[in-house]
């Protein structure tokens, strides 16, 4: 195969094996984030289809994360920053119930290497510890993200949360493969008595913290 269908295959095979080589190979032609965006996540879909028509297993799906995970901490470090900083803190989430995080965490890459403070906690996190991460930290924003359709329904029940604890001056950026932006900008938003946004991804959720922190 073609370097860059190779890397999608080793994607969706979980083939690992001279992984770093060929990213080091794509990365002399194309920049890091384009081999993630461009390449990478179109094996992550695949692997999607094939595990949500039952033609792939959980275990090989796992295999699947880890290889884009090992992708993406490689190519992190040759990725471009600007060198700015002190733009204004985020603190970032998974859900309560939901371990998927690949996204949660280009987000992080993406926010840090375009001058946000990331205040990354994890997964599976409940709105208390979002809430104590937001006030210890001093985030100017609260950014949630799940891929599982009850994700969409805990982020509900964390907005009237932070509604009934006063919480809702702090805005908050929600992403995610199950929502959608009609679910977000019309329901969510008549719920939340502060500020909601959808990010389809992580540089929708770049530009609407550079919109919040104007
Ligand atoms: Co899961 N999984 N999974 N899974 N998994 C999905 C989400 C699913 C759609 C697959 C399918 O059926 N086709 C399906 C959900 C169905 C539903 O809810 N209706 C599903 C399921 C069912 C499950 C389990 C329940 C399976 C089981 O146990 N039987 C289980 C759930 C466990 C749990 O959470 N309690 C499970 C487990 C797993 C693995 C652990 C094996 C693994 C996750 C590993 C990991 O993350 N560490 C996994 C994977 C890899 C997937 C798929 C295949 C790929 C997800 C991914 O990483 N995509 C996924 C299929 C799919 O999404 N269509 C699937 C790449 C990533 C970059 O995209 O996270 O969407 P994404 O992020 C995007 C945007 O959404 C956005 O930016 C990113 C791109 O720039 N974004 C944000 C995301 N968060 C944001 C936050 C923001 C802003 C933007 O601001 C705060």
């Amino acid at each position: 195969l073609p370097l860059l269908e190779r890397l999608q295959a080793r994607i969706v095979e979980g083939e690992r094996n001279g992984l770093i080589e060929d990213l080091e190979e794509a990365r002399a032609q194309i920049p890091p984030l384009e081999i993630i965006n461009e390449h990478l996540l179109a094996g992550m879909k695949t692997v999607g289809e094939l595990f949500g028509s039952g033609q792939m297993q959980l275990p090989f799906v796992l295999q699947s994360a880890e290889v884009m995970k090992t992708s993406v901490a490689h190519l992190e470090q040759f990725m471009e920053a600007t060198g700015e900083d002190g733009k204004g803190r985020i603190v970032l989430a998974t859900v309560k119930g939901d371990v998927h995080d690949i996204g949660k965490n280009l987000v992080d890459i993406i926010l840090s290497n375009n001058g946000y403070d990331v205040v990354n906690i994890g997964i599976k996190q409940p709105i208390a510890t979002i809430l104590s991460a937001a006030e210890d930290s001093g985030a100017d924003v609260i950014g949630m993200s799940g891929l599982l359709v009850k994700s969409t329904v805990v982020m509900k029940e964390n907005l009237e949360e932070m509604n009934s604890r006063g919480k809702s001056g702090i805005p908050v950026l929600l992403g995610g493969a199950a929502l959608t932006r009609s679910y977000v900008e019309s329901d969510l938003a008549d719920i939340y008595q502060g500020e909601v946004r959808y990010a389809r991804d992580a540089f929708e959720g770049l530009s609407l913290m550079d919109q919040l922190m104007a």
